[in-house]
């Protein structure tokens, strides 16, 4: 029974110690400030996760109040792919300002939205909820 238990034991570590690459898994950071969210700030980022992007495009859900995954990482250049399909009960809104991007996605709908992606990270947010965090970021590979 001791052995089983150590084996247990070591299993568990073993686990704690792997890497989670499911963003819905991923609890919220609360504490340290994770890439996503010095990515995605200055300010208050409601942190839920960081998934790459499938070739030149991505979803995302808005939800209330956040969007997840909050990062989008290894967005390649060019014109990048953005759907955003509302899954809360708030009105929701995907802006860009440098590239006069101001977008509403209505409880239930789905938007797409063409974005410019250079060299530099692109920090987006909902102009509703910004306060509340709900910022992201699309992070270029290099
Ligand atoms: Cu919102």
């Amino acid at each position: 029974v001791r052995a089983a238990l150590g084996a247990l034991a070591l299993a568990a570590a073993a686990c704690a110690g792997g890497k989670n690459d499911n963003p819905t898994l991923t609890a919220p950071k609360a504490s340290t400030a994770s890439e996503c969210a010095k990515a995605a700030g200055p300010g208050n980022v409601a942190d839920h996760g960081s998934h790459p992007a499938s070739g030149n495009a991505v979803t995302l859900t808005a939800a209330d109040s956040f969007f997840e995954p909050t990062c989008t990482t290894d967005v390649p250049s060019g014109t990048f792919a953005v759907t955003v399909r509302n899954t809360g009960s708030a009105l929701h809104n995907f802006s860009v300002p440098d590239q006069l991007i101001d977008r509403d996605v209505a409880q239930g709908d789905t938007i797409a939205v063409g974005v410019n992606v250079s060299d530099e990270d692109v920090k987006f947010f909902c102009k509703y909820h910004r306060t509340s965090g709900m910022v992201g970021a699309l992070r270029t590979a290099g």
